[in-house]
């Protein structure tokens, strides 16, 4: 590993000194604000159960993002182990093994057999080409991702899911306001699933959401959540406890009136990491698509070792060592996990599998300074400048 070794004589000791460089960092409401909230919350001593933020949160997001109903979660998982439920979803659902844990333990702890379809080499998500042949007579739905916050190919997916009768519920966990041809993405489907933990781009510290455009469902999802509980004697359903407390509302809506400033924020080191890295061969990053309103969620790159001349893993420890880290969304794959790798579905995913070989994602959050961009597109075209010497000496 020569550039590893270059790297440590260079200047280790003055990286290894400097504050680490995280993934992701939240960016924080103003205190004094938080503690107003707080105050009004000490004050009416409502600290969970639909209180005041609680409903102002709900109907706040659901303007904000263009949708109909949304019901908080306390957090994501919670919220996509709900939405199956309410759905009432069943035996085999086809979805993407690129994606975070959580996604495919929220079928397997509703008894549901997971079924990973492959991803489309070119957008990371689920590849709809691949879905009707995974379709069996205990197929009750797909679970779609929009990894990094793309968009899958909701139409498609619709058209398939209509012939064949399948609910569709996405896992938009990244997908915070993203819009197609100006129109939520979270409208598309049954229902929408949204994750609000500290690493995503709208944070209530831990929380979640469905989203829904019917009116009955919601009435459902919010039983569900609430342990079945209709009313003081009845219960309509053996529900859970899903519900978003005050401290985690009040914080939200506060988020939300800075969420459009740093998404414009995330999109300028997003287009810096574009122009730095831009010819770098053996790497690829994904690009805008048009009629689609972006979050700039993630900044994930791809490196083909035999075009850089160095693995990922290569990139991703001298990253390390500089106190850059990274993080590598989604490696290792479901479909390797000791509880799926033997499902027949896992065995045979091979976009999935270069994607999970090839990725990391570079820090990207609001206070990320533009110099510190410049600094870590130093490091890959440190890596590059290197091949090609060794390319001349050999
Ligand atoms: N579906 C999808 C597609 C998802 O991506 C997720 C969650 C879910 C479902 C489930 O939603 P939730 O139930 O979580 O709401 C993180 C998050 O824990 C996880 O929420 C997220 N996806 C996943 C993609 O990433 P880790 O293990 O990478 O998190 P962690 O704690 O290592 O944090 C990453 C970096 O963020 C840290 O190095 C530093 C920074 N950080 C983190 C936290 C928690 C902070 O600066 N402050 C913080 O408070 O999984």
């Amino acid at each position: 590993m020569p550039f590893i070794q270059i790297a440590a004589e260079d200047d280790m000791i003055e990286t290894l000194e400097q504050e680490p460089i995280y993934v992701t960092r939240p960016s924080m409401p103003p205190l004094d604000d938080f503690v107003v909230h707080l105050e009004r919350i000490w004050e009416n001593r409502w600290l969970t159960n639909n209180g005041e933020f609680h409903k102002r949160l709900e109907a706040e997001l659901a303007e904000f993002l263009g949708v109909k109903y949304v019901s908080l979660f306390s957090n994501g998982t919670l919220a996509l182990l709900v939405a199956l439920q309410a759905m009432r979803v069943s035996g085999e659902v086809i979805t993407t093994p690129y994606t975070f844990v959580a996604t495919t333990h929220a079928l397997h702890w509703n008894e549901i057999t997971p079924v990973f379809c492959d991803i489309d080499p070119k957008t990371y998500n689920l590849d709809p080409a691949c879905i009707e042949s995974l379709i069996t007579p205990q197929t009750s739905a797909i679970l779609p991702v929009h990894v990094y916050g793309y968009p899958c190919d909701v139409k498609e997916i619709s058209r398939i899911a209509d012939i064949y009768g399948l609910k569709v519920i996405y896992d938009a966990c990244h997908a915070f306001n993203v819009r197609v041809d100006n129109e939520s993405v979270l409208n598309f489907g049954d229902l929408s699933v949204l994750s609000f933990h500290a690493t995503k781009i709208f944070t209530t510290l831990e929380g979640g959401a469905i989203i829904t455009n019917d009116a009955k469902l919601k009435t459902r999802i919010d039983y569900l959540k609430n342990f079945g509980i209709a009313n003081e004697t009845t219960v309509m359903a053996p529900g859970i406890n899903g519900k978003m407390n005050e401290v985690q509302a009040a914080f939200g809506l506060l988020q939300l009136q800075y969420v459009e400033e740093n998404i414009q924020k995330r999109k300028e080191i997003t287009d810096r990491y574009r122009t730095q890295l831009a010819g770098v061969s053996g790497l690829t990053f994904l690009e805008d698509i048009p009629d689609v309103q972006h979050n700039y969620s993630y900044f994930p790159i791809f490196i083909d070792e035999e075009k850089f001349g160095f693995s990922r893993d290569n990139v991703f420890d001298v990253f390390r060592e500089k106190n850059i880290i990274c993080r590598r969304y989604f490696y290792p794959l479901i479909s390797h996990f000791s509880m799926y790798r033997n499902l027949p579905s896992a065995k045979h995913l091979p976009a999935a599998e270069i994607a999970a070989a090839q990725i990391i994602c570079l820090p990207l959050y609001p206070d990320l300074e533009l110099s510190v961009v410049d600094q870590i597109c130093d490091v890959i075209q440190h890596f590059e400048s290197l091949r090609d010497e060794l390319a001349l000496v050999a």
